[in-house]
């Protein structure tokens, strides 16, 4: 029984989307909205399977569309597309939402929250970010790979949505905190996926072997370094005392997981590289900031996306 008449879009239909979705249906009326077609088909067909962290399935029926203008409103967009996506699951999320609602981007990478603000007006949009790993086995079964936290940022103080998406995602069993700096928030979440994401891709690792191999660690501790230094230097502070122990962290509490880079290359999909390594490189350059190691991850996951295999990574990280 639904806790809440509550309606939320989900646009996306990848990982993390279909975690959220089958969280989420439980307690509020949930529609999905993307474009992958064979997600589609398969959830029309057979609903979306989750199993979750004890390794127990559940499957539950969702309606999920390619068209946004045929969804009736919603409270609540949540944005879970990759970062090349986000201008038109923008537009989307403007075609979906009510009068008053709130669309919230939950992506990696820098750049989001602007292309929503621009679609939605900015006191509808606002930013969360999450730590949890998600794993899409096959269309239509997802796997919550790794526990984590649902950070989110209210757009003002008095967003009327703004309290009830909170308790709902925590009617939902999912870990919400609430932070008032939403730009230390997506710099937080920048350094965690520069740190580990291009180099589970590279090394086609899942999170957790990086904790184990001494040499990948310190080159993840050097990448999510450079990310804090290069928001120092723009006045941003993240919310974290050490963006190195945070990576540590996320990649232990993901351990099983691949992370969505990884897994992005090994299904031949682009990745988000550019707004991630890529964004940190053309902002330190701004700022006078030097980030080689960010900027080599870039360079090697753009040759991975390329199909390049003439090259091997070496140590030669620096
Ligand atoms: O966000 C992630 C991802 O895989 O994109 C995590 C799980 C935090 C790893 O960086």
């Amino acid at each position: 029984m639904h806790l809440t008449a509550m309606r939320i879009g989900i646009i996306g239909t990848g990982a993390l989307a279909s975690l959220f979705a089958t969280y989420l249906h439980e307690v509020a009326d949930v529609v999905m909205v993307g474009s992958w077609a064979e997600q589609l088909r398969a959830l029309a067909t057979d609903g979306l399977t989750l199993i979750d962290l004890a390794g127990q399935e559940r499957r539950c029926a969702i309606t999920a569309t390619d068209d946004a203008a045929a969804v009736p409103p919603v409270d609540v967009a949540l944005l879970l597309v990759k970062s090349y996506q986000t201008k038109t699951a923008a537009a989307r999320a403007q075609t979906l939402l009510t009068a008053n609602g709130l669309a919230v981007t939950l992506q990696n990478g820098l750049g989001n929250l602007e292309l929503l603000a621009t679609a939605v007006g900015p006191e509808q949009a606002t930013l969360g970010v999450v730590t949890m790993g998600a794993t899409l086995l096959q269309p239509g079964v997802v796997r919550h790979a790794g526990a984590g936290v649902v950070y989110l940022s209210p757009p003002t103080p008095e967003h009327a949505a703004f309290a009830p998406l909170v308790a709902v995602l925590q009617a939902a069993g999912l870990t919400v905190q609430v932070m008032a700096d939403a730009r230390g928030l997506v710099w937080g979440k920048l350094a965690v996926n520069a740190a580990i994401n291009p180099l589970t891709a590279v090394h086609d690792l899942p999170n957790g072997q990086l904790t184990q191999r001494p040499f990948l660690r310190r080159v993840m501790a050097t990448a999510a370094r450079e990310v804090e230094a290069v928001a120092a230097a723009q006045g941003i502070t993240l919310p974290f005392p050490d963006a190195a122990a945070q990576a540590y962290r996320v990649a232990s509490d993901t351990f099983h997981n691949r992370s969505s880079m990884l897994q992005d290359v090994a299904n031949g999909r682009a990745t988000e590289i550019d707004a991630i390594c890529g964004a940190v490189t053309r902002h330190g350059q701004q700022c006078g900031v030097p980030t080689p190691v960010n900027q080599q991850l870039w360079a090697w996951v753009r040759r991975l996306e390329a199909n390049d295999k003439s090259w091997q990574p070496t140590i030669q990280y620096i």
